[in-house]
């Protein structure tokens, strides 16, 4: 699998070296050169010019927009964390789904705050899943949030409008990285059709495609994955088949702790707070993962195909099962196999080292 910005440098590569080879006779003849020393200069000018395009290209960062159920599972605020801490990426918005989706925004809102990005607009999105039940109950984590840390009335956001308008706006195609239920996503897809020609790729933590099972994002929208899946666009998915071999360990815990920055203390509060009082319970990276695969597609080797969801299956049984087909002419690819050590050490090191 390869991402559109790893291919940018070596366009531009072929680019400029052509127009140096086009540019530089006429360059030194009409500044004069003599040759030799005009040849010398000449090439020296160009090494610099390239070596600026060359930065300017490998620094030039991928737009996403990321659609997140934060506020349940601890690994939302982990990896929108992570996704902040990636110059790769430039991210567009932010946008919520299911309940209580006012307070999951303040939970986005306060990161963004302690991450010094409160330029990034926020939505909050569906509320219900199309079809299946909704989900009830409250939102745990919002009790890290003080009451001056809600996100201010003039600056809230519809989410589903937000991604739409978002991409359509863009100057380049976005790339989509979901990892909640997929409701925003396909109610997104189904009222705008000309965002398939806006949307470069979705990046989802959604499925499990290796073996039986049910994977929470799928089991609670099953309508709106199958949407996503059969769109026709191209999707990389990272399933449980993946992301459950990225559990942090004691020791990672331990360095979120220790951290004297004040965004990673926050972190740590959010992962005391879904410990519940079990301080043996240790997140694991799954929607890091998706942010992760974004930036570095290597850590995962994926396969193309088809995914189908069973729509008429047995609520908790097979209800929002995915099927993986293998095809070549597949367009969606879905990971395999993950380099686990390396993905989480990418995540540590990104998210509780020192800033940059
Ligand atoms: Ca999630």
């Amino acid at each position: 699998m390869r991402l559109r910005q790893f291919e940018r440098p070596r366009v531009g590569v072929r680019l400029l070296a052509g127009l140096v080879t086009m540019w530089g006779s006429p360059f030194q003849a009409a500044a004069g050169f003599r040759p030799g020393a005009g040849r010398l200069q000449t090439r020296l000018l160009a090494g610099l010019v390239l070596a600026a395009f060359l930065a300017a290209a490998a620094e030039r960062p991928l737009p996403v927009f990321l659609d997140t159920d934060i506020g349940d599972d601890i690994d939302d605020a982990l990896a929108l964390a992570l996704a902040l801490e990636s110059p790769e990426l430039k991210v567009l918005g932010i946008s919520t789904v299911l309940q209580d989706g006012a307070r999951r925004a303040d939970l986005v809102w306060r990161i963004l705050q302690l991450y010094g990005r409160t330029d990034i607009p926020v939505g909050s999105g569906a509320e219900r899943p199309l079809v299946a039940p909704p989900r009830t109950g409250p939102v745990r984590q919002v009790e890290a949030l003080r009451p001056r840390d809600a996100m201010p009335a003039d600056r809230r956001r519809n989410g589903v409008e937000l991604l739409i308008a978002t991409c359509l706006h863009s100057t380049e195609k976005v790339t989509l990285v979901a990892y909640g239920p997929l409701t925003n996503i396909a109610l997104a897809l189904r009222s705008e059709p000309r965002l398939h020609d806006r949307i470069e790729r979705i990046v989802l933590m959604n499925g499990v495609f290796f073996r039986p099972g049910l994977e929470y994002n799928t089991k609670m929208d099953p309508e709106a994955s199958a949407i996503v899946y059969s769109s026709g666009l191209p999707v990389t998915a990272v399933g449980l088949d993946v992301t459950m071999q990225c559990e942090l360990t004691a020791d990672h815990l331990r360095r979120f702790a220790q951290s004297p920055l004040e965004n990673v203390q926050f972190l740590w509060k959010l992962i005391q707070i879904w410990q519940g009082g079990n301080a043996s319970q240790r997140p694991i990276l799954h929607d890091p993962l998706a942010v992760a695969v974004t930036v570095k597609p290597d850590l995962v080797s994926t396969i193309a195909g088809t995914v189908s969801v069973e729509l008429k299956g047995t609520l908790e049984q097979t209800y929002g099962m995915t099927v993986f087909r293998k095809s070549a002419t597949g367009v969606v690819r879905v990971a395999q196999e993950v380099s686990s050590a390396a993905a989480v050490e990418f995540f540590m090191q990104r998210v509780v080292a020192a800033p940059r």
